[in-house]
């Protein structure tokens, strides 16, 4: 007999599913579907982890500890035990440091998975030791920044008030059929109804985007301009709610009269879409304020991308939909979780002096850039967790050049041989979130979940925890968290920051951390020091480079252009079978995916003589890329889409489209601007080489 077992997704996706999990007669892991004890969840669940089981039971799962006899990259390992695999990081980790001092060492993590307890430990190895420490800025520091700049705190309305109440829904620069897929079954009920009108802001007809009543196809990185073009006429149009910005936000007036000069056609011609469309949607915005504004990602990952996430944040207070059931916005919960995380990262052993490497950096970093590292000791030593940066980090030729220093010492705990795996001088198999406990939060629905583990580990896999801990023990570090299990962890995470104990949130199937409608609406006021939402922010206290950022919603001329050499704009969009650069290790992924593809508009296939299939070569001034084309109405024709992440074997010359993307950190407070780059394109004669054809086919 099969038996079903509550679950979380753990991966790096706003939905954290609620899950329930089929465990076979015979042991293994049966279906995954979705719970219906958590009402977001509602019982979908996407295709790639509805077909987990092909991962977790995939032949070529991480099942023991090795090490590199090779040269670097060469994939050659042999087996070791765990207790010389250990031993080899911490004499790896101590013999950088003995020459170089603590920051030489940089623990290098992020959020493989999503449990509190097995993504962020690696944190408390890193205070405890001085390590360098880790600025996470590669996903959501640049929408984070832009939307704390107006709100003051992250928390929004819950998605389930689209299907109770809304009659407009703005999905803004996301792709939630590709990459929270349960968004979309509030959206149909909406739709279903009550004829609920959609409207996508995207650069390209991604699939939600085709699903769509009005599709704004923008060029990428001109969302501000777009949002004020909205707001111009809200006001021109007597669409703006005045009383309810005189009561609840910071320069109504001063932000009217800014506008004044920010028609349809200004923002026409920044954007590229026409001034009839902007109107129409400002119209079907403000004809109720039942209208809900999903915020994304994806629109962020520009170097104005917090900019442009404070403009398009205004859309709901403008018009006092925020009042209502079914309006307002939603972009994450974060800030309602007030989690004291002091015993998981060791809070209370972080040293400020020390120094703060950024994440997306990695690539300069590695290669010796001195202001990238800040003046101090290069990187000699990595430990990474629940992250594949030879794959998915800007600026990926220098990723590689630096992993492949030979005076760079690598430790990679992992599931898969990824492409970061094959480049470290140890791996360490890891378990998987079935197989361990773990706490979570969520993005896009206000629940706390916690999982027990329902499997025992595959082979000789390790959680994370374990690793962290059996390593301080070996480097001499000191502190409670090391001496707890991972249940300890999580109930003293729970307890210390004001929940019921884990037992109680556990057997609850989840707990809502959002107390009421009042609060999700802001119905007292905005979690500002004043109460009042800010047009004109406090950029200065958000980052060092605040001064850069326009004083109101404005467009912000700061990307990366088309110039006469480089005349396309490139967008590194998500997609729909891959999660990153998770599930590429699976076969039907990778078969549904069917290889890298950069879309064209067809009139500029047309004009370059283009058919689908042909091969073009992408560049700019970090490289090229070989990729085939393929023709997709409804983009600008300036605009390239390539949805990622591809592992790098799968790219004909064995560098993926991150190679084109820059790292440089964008202001205020930092940021990965992954879908900001200027590229040329170049038709190609050539076939692939033989190598790759043959690892799609072997796929
Ligand atoms: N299947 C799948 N699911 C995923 C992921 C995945 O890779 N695949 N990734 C996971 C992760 S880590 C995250 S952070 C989330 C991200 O979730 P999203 O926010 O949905 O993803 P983004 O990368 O942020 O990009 C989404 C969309 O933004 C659009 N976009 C790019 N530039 C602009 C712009 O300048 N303006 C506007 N308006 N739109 C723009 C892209 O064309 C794309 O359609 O998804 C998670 N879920
Ligand atoms: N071109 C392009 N590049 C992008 C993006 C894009 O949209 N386009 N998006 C960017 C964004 S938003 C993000 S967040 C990053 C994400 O990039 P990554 O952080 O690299 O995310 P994944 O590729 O999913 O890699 C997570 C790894 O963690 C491993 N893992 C999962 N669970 C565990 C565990 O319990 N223990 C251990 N030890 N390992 C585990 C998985 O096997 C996987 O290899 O990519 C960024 N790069
Ligand atoms: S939608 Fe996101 S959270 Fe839900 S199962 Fe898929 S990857 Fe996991
Ligand atoms: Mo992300």
């Amino acid at each position: 007999m099969s038996s079903w077992h509550p679950s979380v997704c753990p991966h790096d996706c706003p939905s954290v599913c609620a899950l329930e999990v089929e465990k076979r007669a015979d042991g293994r892991l049966g279906k995954v579907r979705g719970s219906l004890r958590n009402a977001y969840t509602a019982g979908v669940v996407c295709a790639k982890v509805a077909r987990y089981h092909e991962r977790f039971h995939h032949p070529e799962r991480l099942a023991y500890p090795l090490r590199r006899k090779g040269p670097k990259g060469s994939g050659a390992f042999e087996r070791i035990s765990w207790e010389d695999a250990l031993d080899a990081i911490a004499e790896g980790l101590t013999r950088a440091e003995q020459r170089f001092g603590p920051e030489t060492v940089w623990p290098y993590w992020y959020a493989g998975t999503m449990g509190l307890v097995q993504r962020d430990g690696i944190q408390r190895l890193t205070h405890v030791k001085k390590y360098s420490r880790f600025k996470s800025t590669i996903c959501v520091m640049l929408s984070d920044t832009g939307f704390k700049a107006g709100h003051g705190l992250r928390w929004g309305v819950p998605a389930t008030e689209i299907g109770e109440h809304s009659e407009v829904i703005v999905v803004w620069g996301c792709n939630p059929v590709h990459t929270h897929v349960n968004l979309m079954s509030h959206i149909a009920r909406a739709r279903k109804e009550r004829g609920a009108k959609l409207v996508v802001v995207d650069p390209y007809r991604s699939a939600t985007a085709e699903q769509a009543d009005l599709h704004l196809p923008l060029r990428p990185g001109t969302d501000g301009a777009l949002a004020c073009g909205v707001m111009h006429v809200l006001f021109a149009e007597g669409l703006a709610d005045r009383d309810y910005l005189a009561r609840f936000s910071d320069v109504p007036d001063e932000l009217e009269r800014h506008l004044r000069s920010r028609t349809p056609e200004w923002a026409a011609a920044i954007t590229g879409l026409e001034p009839a469309e902007i109107v129409a949607f400002a119209r079907l915005w403000g004809s109720t304020r039942r209208a809900f504004l999903r915020l994304g990602y994806g629109f962020t990952r520009s170097r104005n991308g917090a900019a442009n996430m404070h403009a398009a944040s205004c859309l709901p207070v403008v018009t006092g939909a925020w009042a209502h059931a079914g309006g307002g916005a939603l972009y994450n919960f974060g800030d309602l979780y007030r989690f004291d995380k002091t015993m998981i990262e060791g809070l209370d052993a972080v040293d400020p002096s020390v120094r703060l490497l950024d994440q997306s950096q990695i690539g300069p970093i590695l290669v010796g850039d001195a202001e990238a590292l800040q003046g101090g000791p290069p990187v000699t030593a990595l430990l990474v967790q629940n992250t594949n940066p030879v794959a998915i980090a800007p600026d990926l030729g220098k990723v590689h050049r630096g992993f492949a220093r030979d005076d760079l010492f690598v430790a990679v705990h992992e599931q898969f041989m990824t492409d970061t795996a094959r480049m470290a001088d140890i791996v360490l198999p890891a378990t998987m979130f079935l197989e361990h406990a773990d706490i979570y939060s969520a993005a896009a629905h206000p629940t706390i979940q916690i999982h027990k583990a329902i499997f025992a580990p595959y082979a000789e896999c390790r959680p994370n925890h374990v690793v962290i801990c059996e390593l301080a023990k070996r480097l001499g570090a000191e502190h409670p968290g090391f001496l707890m299990s991972e249940w300890e962890l999580i109930d003293d995470l729970c307890r210390r920051s004001g929940w019921p104990d884990a037992e109680t949130i556990h057997a609850a199937g989840g707990w809502e951390v959002l107390p009421d409608f009042a609060t999700a609406h802001h119905l007292a006021g905005f979690p500002t020091p004043d109460g009042r939402f800010r047009f004109a922010p406090d950029w200065a206290s958000l980052g060092a480079r605040g001064h850069l950022m326009p004083k109101l919603p404005d467009h912000m001329p700061a990307t990366d252009e088309i110039t006469p050499e480089k005349p396309y704009r490139l967008v590194a969009a998500p997609s729909r079978q891959f999660l990153n650069s998770t599930f590429t290790e699976m076969p039907t992924s990778l078969k549904r995916e069917e290889r890298p593809t950069a879309l064209l508009h067809p009139a500029t296939m047309a004009r370059l003589g283009l058919e689908d299939g042909d091969l073009v070569r992408l560049g700019n001034e970090r490289g090229s890329v070989l990729v085939h084309a393929k023709a997709r109405p409804g983009q600008h024709r300036g605009t390239i889409v390539v949805e990622s992440i591809w592992p790098n074997r799968y790219w004909v010359e064995g560098v993926g489209i991150n190679l084109l993307l820059g790292a440089d950190p964008a202001p205020p407070n930092g940021g990965a601007a992954i879908h900001d780059t200027a590229v040329w394109l170049e038709p190609v004669e050539a076939a692939p080489p033989a190598a790759v054809a043959e690892a799609l086919a072997t796929a």
